[in-house]
Order: structure tokens, then C-alpha cells, then sequence
């Protein structure tokens, strides 16, 4: 699916909006725009959604920042459990509502364009991402760094009760982007990130399956990334979307970047 025609949602935008003062705020003045928007796509995540926003408010108190929930009309009523997250006051949240599962990549996408944060992190709604790591991603990005990567695959990270053949298809799929990409990216598989808003929203976009860490990447070579260490904790709610259909996806999106990388040096030499 090519993600830069209109996508189809509706955004909601809760009581939170107005209910957090903002730090450094004076009593009774507006809440600033937020300066991070962390982006969370949800499908069938009713149970994990309540503790990681807490979670989150909890570790990013000092920081100006919104939460943008992309759910696909989950099933198990997600996308109702964060309206009433929403109108909670907690934090600033939005809600987009799309009418159908269209995969992850492409509801970061939405998600992202919704948001108004300079800064956009990504995350799963399923705990495996800690929120406590938000704040020195975004600090990376405020140092200069064009991308923050949390990696499992740099001294000090780690995956946590992950069977081997999952352990395996990880890496296995980790080396295919390296190599077949030419990234130096320890962890480019990584569904745990920052990025400048521009970045996301600046169209031509694949969006396919999973993975558009390795898309942003692949189109961003001179970027400077910077990768900080974290554990993934594999869930304990709610199931797996991961499927033999996005493992698909993934391949066809390492063969699309691989061909219009081949595309793009071709068209260089030839104006040489
Ligand atoms: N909006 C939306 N969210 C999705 C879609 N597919 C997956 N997600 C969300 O994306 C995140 C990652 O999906 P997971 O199923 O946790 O994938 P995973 O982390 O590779 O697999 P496990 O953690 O082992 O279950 C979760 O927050 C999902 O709810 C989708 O089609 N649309
Ligand atoms: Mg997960």
C-alpha cells in the first residue's frame, strides 16, 4: 500500500488536552504544544493499553509531550478503552479510529501525520517497549541525532523470555536488512524509536508490514543514528499479530528498497 494518498480516519482529541500542566508552566497558563508525540498502534490491545499509558505519563512528566493512539477498530473494543483514556485527563491523548486492520507500518504513518510534536517516537502498546527509555530517545534527537533506535542488539540490551526459533527469524531477518540494504544499523528491525516529525510525514512511503524503521533507514542513509540499549520484554497480554503475511511483507519491502536503491545509484551515474 502506498501511504502518501489521504488516509481514511477520524481523530479524536480527549479532555487531557487541557488537563496537565505543562512543566515550567505558571498555575492557569495554557498548555504548550507538545514537543514529543509518541505514536502507538494498537490492534486488540484493551488489556495493555490502561498500564502502559500510566507508565508513560509516569516517565515523561518533565517533558511536553502527547500520545497518539492508531487503532484499526480492534475487535476486543481497544479503540473504546482509549477514548475513555482520552477523556481521563491523565495526558494528552488522541485517538485515530481507522474502519479496518491496514498493518503497522502504515498506522505509524497515520499516526504521525496526526501528531504535533517536532519529535516522534514510535512504540508497541504491548510492554515489550519500555516507556522509561522515551525520555533518552528523545534527548538523542535534541543532541543531534537524525534517528534514536532502542536496541536489543547493542552492549546492554537483550531480549527477555523469547523462544529460539523467535530469537533466530530475528536475527536471521537482521542480517538480511544489513546486508542487503548496507545498513550499520546494529538494530534496524527495531519497532522502538524517535525520529524528527519531517521525517515521517514527508511522503513516498511503502508502509508496508512491519518494519518501517528499515524503510526510514534505507531512505535516509547520511542520518545519524543513534542506538541505546534496552531489554524487550516479550507480552503477557493479547496475542501476537505477527504473521507468516508480514513476514511476507517484510521480504517484499527488502526487495522494493533494494531495487530503488539500485534504481537511484544507476540514475546517479548515468548524469556523472
Ligand atoms: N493499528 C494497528 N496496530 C497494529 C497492527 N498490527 C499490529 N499492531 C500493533 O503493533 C504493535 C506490534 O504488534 P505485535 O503483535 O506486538 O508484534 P510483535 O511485537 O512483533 O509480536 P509479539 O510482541 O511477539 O506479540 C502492537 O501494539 C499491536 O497492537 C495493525 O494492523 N494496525
Ligand atoms: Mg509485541
Amino acid at each position: 500500500m502506498k501511504s502518501d494518498r489521504a488516509p481514511e480516519y477520524q481523530v479524536t482529541r480527549g479532555s487531557g488536552e487541557t488537563a496537565r500542566p505543562a512543566p515550567e508552566s505558571e498555575p492557569g497558563t495554557r498548555i504548550p504544544d507538545p514537543v514529543l508525540s509518541v505514536v502507538v498502534p494498537t490492534y486488540n490491545e484493551r488489556d495493555s493499553l490502561p498500564p502502559l499509558v500510566s507508565r508513560l505519563a509516569e516517565a515523561c512528566r518533565a517533558l511536553a509531550v502527547e500520545l497518539v493512539i492508531v487503532d484499526d477498530a480492534s475487535p476486543d473494543g481497544t479503540g473504546l478503552v482509549a477514548d475513555a483514556l482520552a477523556n481521563s485527563g491523565s495526558m494528552p491523548i488522541a485517538v485515530i479510529h481507522r474502519s479496518g486492520k491496514a498493518g503497522l507500518a502504515s498506522a505509524v504513518l497515520a499516526g504521525a501525520h496526526a501528531a504535533r510534536g517536532m519529535v516522534i517516537s514510535v512504540m508497541d502498546s504491548d510492554l515489550s517497549h519500555p516507556p522509561e527509555l522515551l525520555p533518552a530517545l528523545f534527548e538523542a534527537i535534541q543532541r543531534g541525532a537524525g534517528i534514536a533506535v532502542a536496541s536489543r542488539y547493542v552492549p546492554g540490551g537483550g531480549v527477555d523470555r523469547w523462544p529460539w526459533p523467535r530469537r533466530l527469524v530475528s536475527r536471521v531477518a537482521t542480517v538480511a536488512a544489513q546486508i542487503g540494504l548496507g545498513l550499520q544499523v546494529r538494530d534496524p528491525l527495531s519497532g522502538f524509536f524517535a525520529v524528527r516529525r519531517e521525517m515521517l510525514t514527508e511522503g513516498g512511503y511503502q508502509g508496508l508490514g512491519y518494519k518501517l524503521l528499515v524503510e526510514i533507514l534505507a531512505r535516509h542513509p547520511q542520518a545519524r543514528v543513534a542506538e541505546i540499549p534496552y531489554r524487550f520484554v516479550d507480552r503477557r497480554q493479547g496475542r501476537s499479530k505477527l504473521s507468516y503475511g508480514e513476514i511476507w511483507a517484510f521480504l517484499r519491502l527488502l526487495v522494493t528498497l533494494k531495487v530503488g536503491k539500485l534504481e537511484s545509484w544507476r540514475v546517479g551515474k548515468l548524469k556523472m
